[in-house]
């Protein structure tokens, strides 16, 4: 029984199910806010139509794009957020300080509105000044031009950048000379990137939204779709009306995978009712996932001497190595490790062996819950190691889902931001260009960021993004910004790490997904690759938030031209005709065959994906199957008392940006300094629902704190406690990453929380 517990201001659990009228409800507020009511409703009409833009919210496809505007209150925050009429202007920043608009939060700086002018810092006065955009182009090419090297420069790209923008944007960097490419990604799904090629042979997902018809189990791990992907909340909203199993393995209950109300939905709008999501709901620890995946494996294994037509045995004698070594791995753990880590009962991990088991086709979708842990990327390894003994690999309803992050994030990678090109790109780009690119290996995000502290790097461009926020440990990612010659950020709103000025900082803002982009051959398109592989134009109709911005292609064109004088790219040309871009794409990366042609079709065409025909590109030719030894997240830190903290967005958040401080769903309202813990650990140190409390890291060598949160009962798996991300990026060590992946553990730092002491 619930107990009874004291008030806490700002606490109130929240009983509806996800999406519904609060959904509805939340939109006309974020329109309300930030547009007027003239051009809001035609925006975003155009959201993910064929002439239109491609939603900025998240990589989640669309079916139908010619025809249905699938609702989405987050889609709606993040488009209105873009097309605000709120706008940044010169006198405005001459009467403030860079040091008092540090002191502001991001979301309190995005709220200023759009950025109209080129800036750039003026150190005398401590002000942000319009600058001539040529003028900003040929400083920033002295500084890159007398570098000791070109891998003192770091070239970050942030996923809402198009294939067009990201592509010119290496060729820039590689043409200058180097390899230096951290991106977001690096924070996200480097985990799939790295380890679904050794499984699969490629580093993307499997599945189509056709995939999801025919389905007839789906298993979703660590990932809050309700929040984070929302149109993917109407496919799972009619699987679970088809009464497909769905089973969640996550340590919150997070609403709308428990009951959904479909905004599309009349009935359910009309008479308050919902669906409810998860047919089976299992609250994993945080970091527990591996020791579940062995669990499940275990159950299968013993089903399959049971019963012995469980495994897809043809299937594993064709197309894969290495069953023989996964199932004495999983032989040799016992129970009682995988139920400890894991904080799941073996009947739980049997029971879905069994829906499994009588699937003949299976979805796991997966999202940061998986990846942002010190062994991210031999989870995804475990994942796909479970789909393949059954042969969930190319055939209809069934395979992998990694749910991306940033709505381009996967296409910047196929176009070639990786800090680990492949030989063959590099030769092509070469063949293509006559110019010879650096091959040394580069750095990614963490490292980026490590070479920044230590003094090596000197310059960072960015294309988009909040780096120094979204990295761990602000108190090492900060001054390590300003001790830099020269920063650049290509954005659309100011942030806080354009404001850790440099001894030099310019900010150079650049049209939104919204907006008509002119250039001397009329009005261009853009194009994204979304979490299905599918590649699509983008093209805005909005009048520019001001007469000054220029487009991303332009900014990296302009930079790139004045840095490398004897350039062997045609750069204005390619500003002046985004086809001529994708013309060379074409020419350099495989799979765009007949690109200018194929995406004058509504909803694209899709990025060749050898899995889905069973053919496997990885260095045996075959699927591989993994071991990951022993269950353990970390072996690093044990004790009674330590926990694993999960770092987590909230509802009203898109990543460092924080649209309002509401996490509706969760029952938290206008606050966000919240620590979510169980019952069972509050009871452990003698805490209350609402005391003030300290949180500490227990990595040997950090002393990282953060002090005075307030910790409020929430149905969590015991041993792992939640808070928000950024806020929290104060206690994670910047080193404390996935070795194979350099993904930071943002899902499983070990922390000790006590009694505030103050
Ligand atoms: N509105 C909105 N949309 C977004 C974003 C946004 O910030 N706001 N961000 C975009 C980006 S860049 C990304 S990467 C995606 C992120 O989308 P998600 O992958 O959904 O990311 P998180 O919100 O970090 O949530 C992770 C979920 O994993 C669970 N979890 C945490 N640790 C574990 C674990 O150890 N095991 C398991 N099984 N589960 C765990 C958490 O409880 C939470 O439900 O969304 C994209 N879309
Ligand atoms: N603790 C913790 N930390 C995390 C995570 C976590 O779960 N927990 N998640 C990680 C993940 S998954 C990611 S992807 C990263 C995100 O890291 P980033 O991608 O670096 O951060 P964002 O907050 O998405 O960047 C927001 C900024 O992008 C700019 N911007 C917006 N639209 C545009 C545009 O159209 N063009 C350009 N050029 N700029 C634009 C704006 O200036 C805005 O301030 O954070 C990571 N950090
Ligand atoms: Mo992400």
């Amino acid at each position: 029984m619930a107990k009874k517990r004291r008030a806490v201001p700002g606490i109130h659990p929240y009983d509806g199910p996800a999406g519904g009228w609060g959904a509805l409800k939340a939109t006309a507020i974020a329109v309300r806010t930030q547009m007027d009511n003239l051009t809001a409703p035609a925006t975003l009409l155009r959201t993910n139509q064929p002439d239109g833009f491609d939603c900025p919210g998240c990589a989640w496809p669309d079916k139908e794009q010619h025809s249905t505007f699938q609702f989405c209150e987050n889609g709606a925050k993040a488009v209105t957020w873009e097309a605000t009429s709120k706008r940044v202007k010169p006198e405005f920043l001459a009467q403030n300080t860079v040091t008092s608009l540090l002191q502001k939060s991001d979301y309190e700086l995005e709220n200023f509105g759009r950025l109209t002018h080129p800036l750039v810092y003026d150190s005398e006065t401590d002000t942000l000044r319009p600058v001539e955009w040529e003028t900003a182009f040929n400083r920033i090419a002295e500084v890159l031009q007398g570098l000791q090297s070109p891998d003192e420069a770091e070239f970050y790209t942030s996923g809402r950048a198009s294939n067009e923008a990201a592509y010119m944007f290496q060729l820039f960097a590689r043409e200058y000379g180097t390899n230096n490419f951290p991106d977001c990604s690096n924070m996200c799904h480097e985990a799939t990137s790295v380890g679904l090629p050794f499984s699969i042979g490629i580093g993307k997902g499997t599945v189509s939204l056709d995939d999801f018809d025919e389905t007839e189990l789906v298993i979703s791990m660590g990932h809050n779709p309700g929040t984070n992907h929302p149109r993917m909340m109407g496919t799972l909203h009619e699987l679970a009306k088809k009464n497909v199993p769905i089973v969640v393995l996550n340590p919150l209950r997070e609403r709308a995978l428990e009951r959904f109300a479909d905004p599309q939905n009349v009935i359910e709008m009309a008479t308050y009712s919902s669906t409810d999501i998860a047919s089976n709901y299992f609250q994993v620890r945080a970091g527990g996932d591996a020791a579940a995946l062995k669990g499940i494996i275990k159950a299968l294994l013993q089903l399959e001497q049971l019963k012995g037509d469980v495994l897809d045995k043809d299937f594993i004698a064709a197309h894969t190595q290495g069953f023989e070594a996964l199932s004495a791995d999983i032989d040799a753990t016992d129970w009682a490790e995988i139920e400890k880590e894991s904080g799941l009962l073996r009947q739980n991990l049997e029971q879905i062996a069994e829906l499994y088991a009588k699937s003949k086709a299976t979805i796991v979708t997966y999202g940061m819950g998986i990846t942002q842990h010190n062994k991210g990327t031999a989870n995804v390894r475990l994942i796909a190691d479970l789909l393949l003994m059954r042969g969930n690999m190319g055939k209809p309803g069934a395979g992998i889902c990694p749910l991306r992050g940033h709505s381009n994030v996967q296409g910047n990678r196929t176009v070639g931001i990786t800090e680990k090109p492949s030989a063959a790109f590099l030769e092509k780009i070469e063949q293509v260009f006559g110019f010879i690119p650096p091959k040394k290996h580069g750095h990614d995000a963490v490292k980026a960021m490590q070479a920044m502290v230590e003094g090596t790097a000197k310059v960072l461009i960015c294309l988009g993004g909040n780096l120094a926020v979204a990295l761990p440990d602000p108190e090492k990612c900060f001054p390590a910004m300003k001790t830099l010659d020269l920063s650049v950020h290509v954005g659309t709103k100011l942030n806080r790490s354009h404001l850790l000025v440099a001894k030099e900082t310019y900010i150079l803002p650049c049209l939104g997904r919204t907006e008509l982009d002119l250039q001397a051959s009329g009005r261009q398109s853009v194009t994204v690759e979304d979490s299905m592989s599918m590649v699509h134009a983008s093209s805005g109709k909005l009048k520019p938030a001001s007469d000054m911005l220029l487009s991303e292609p332009a900014i990296v064109a302009g930079m790139a031209k004045a840095t490398l004088p004897d350039s062997k790219v045609p750069w204005m040309e390619l500003v002046a005709n985004y086809s001529i871009v994708r013309d060379l794409i074409e020419k350099t990366v495989p799979g765009f065959d007949n690109y200018n042609e194929r995406i004058a079709t509504p909803g694209g065409f899709r990025m060749p994906l050898p899995p889905t025909e069973r053919k496997w590109t990885t260095a045996s030719g075959k699927a591989m199957f993994s071991v990951f030894e022993g269950v353990n997240e970390d072996t690093l830190v044990e004790g009674d008392d330590v926990l694993r903290m999960i770092t987590l967005r909230s509802h009203d958040q898109y990543n460092t940006t924080i649209y309002a401080l509401d996490d509706r769903y969760r029952g938290v309202f206008g606050r966000r300094d919240i620590l979510f813990m169980s019952d069972a650990d509050l009871d452990k140190r003698g805490l209350e629902h609402g005391d003030l409390v300290d949180i500490e890291t227990m990595v040997a060598g950090s002393s990282l704190r953060l002090e005075n949160m307030t910790v409020i009962a929430y149905n969590i798996a015991p041993g792992s406690v939640g808070a928000y991300y950024p806020e929290a990026n104060i206690l994670i060590p910047l080193d404390y990453i996935d070795k194979q992946s350099g993904t930071p553990s943002y899902k499983s730092v070990p922390v000790r929380v006590t009694r505030h002491a103050g």
